[in-house]
């Protein structure tokens, strides 16, 4: 698949300021300054951006309670991501919803998800409308290797293959579910041979590969957008960071993932796009340089943007209750 200059600057800008943002919150969290759950993507970029490399605005894509990734990857702002990191009334959801619920409908980022296993079947029923529609968009499912055993999964594959479905199912296995491994939660050898027993395409990619993840995926979304239906990927990878931050990481060694951080897929693909002659050192600096400051700016403007106001806790939800009523029971 032909990469351009411009798409290859484009992921790379992408998969730093996904890096940035996280490494950025992970501090916050630190001190005090996000409220909250917070899962890291760190270390993952390569899955995300290498499938949302052929989506545009239109399509869209579910996420997990590891979203950050996804969101930035899609094209989220990431000011307003920040300000609902911080729970304030500029964030994308006023606020509401905070990291494990960030939304962007506009951006066809149909939301961050508690539920593991959530992701599935919406993609099927946002693929289903596109396809009902006639309108060529196509839904990515981004899960776990942990939610690759929900019900909710299978489910959703079972379904997505019989309707025939726009769905690009992406199985971030990143080897654990909270601390369980793989290895122990999992009975198929790879997490892709399941797509047999769906009869899809199914194939096993190296996460930390971009341009693999990038062929795999535009093979993916093409047959998909060609009314093929849908397919599976299973990105092996892995987060740098612990399940959630806090975390104490006691089941996985230091050395694994100091020998993962060597293998890092944004150097990697550095290295691959500046001896492909497309990018120079300086390009990737620029990047970086401006990947930081819109982390601060974005900071700034979560920082100044008011907390919502308690009767805020009224709106935006399916039943509202009669703010004369709430005053008269009070
Ligand atoms: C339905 C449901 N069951 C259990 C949980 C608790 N839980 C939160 S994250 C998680 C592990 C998810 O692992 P995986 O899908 O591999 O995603 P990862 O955290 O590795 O990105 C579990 C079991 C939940 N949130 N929802």
């Amino acid at each position: 698949m032909e990469l351009t200059k411009d798409k290859a600057l484009w992921m790379y800008e992408r998969m730093v300021l996904v890096r940035t943002f996280e490494e950025r919150v992970s501090k916050l969290f630190a001190d005090g300054e996000i409220p909250g759950f917070v899962h890291l993507y760190a270390g993952e970029e390569a899955v995300a951006v290498g499938v949302c490399a052929h989506l545009d605005h239109a399509d869209f894509i579910t996420s997990t309670h590891r979203g950050h990734g996804h969101c930035i990857a899609k094209g989220v702002d990431v000011k307003r991501m920040m300000a609902e990191l911080f729970g304030r009334v500029d964030g994308l959801c006023r606020g509401k919803g905070g990291s494990m619920h960030v939304a962007d409908v506009s951006m066809g980022m149909l939301g961050a998800n508690g539920i593991v296993g959530g992701g599935p079947p919406l993609a099927c029923g946002a693929a289903l409308t596109a396809k009902t529609l006639g309108t060529q968009q196509v839904a990515a499912c981004f899960f776990g290797d942990g939610a690759a055993e929900q019900g909710t999964t299978h489910e959703g594959m079972n379904l997505a293959a019989i309707w025939n479905l726009p769905v690009v199912f992406v199985c971030e296995n990143n080897q654990f579910a909270e601390s369980t491994p793989v290895t122990y939660h999992c009975a198929a050898g790879d997490i892709a041979e399941r797509a047999a027993s769906y009869n899809i395409p199914g194939v096993t990619v190296d996460g930390f590969d971009l341009l693999a993840m990038y062929e795999a995926a535009g093979a993916a979304v093409e047959r998909a957008r060609a009314g093929e239906g849908p397919s599976l990927i299973e990105a092996k990878t892995w987060r740098y960071f612990g399940h959630f931050e806090g975390d104490q990481v006691t089941y996985r060694t230091a050395e694994q993932s100091a020998d993962y951080r060597e293998r890092d897929p944004i150097k990697r693909f550095a290295d691959q796009i500046v001896s492909r002659d497309l990018a120079v050192p300086g390009d990737l600096e620029t990047i970086q340089r401006s990947a930081e400051t819109e982390i601060e700016e974005a900071l700034e403007y979560a920082r100044s943007s008011p907390m919502p106001q308690p009767e805020d806790c009224l709106t935006d939800v399916y039943v509202s209750y009669p703010a004369a009523k709430l005053a008269a029971s009070a």
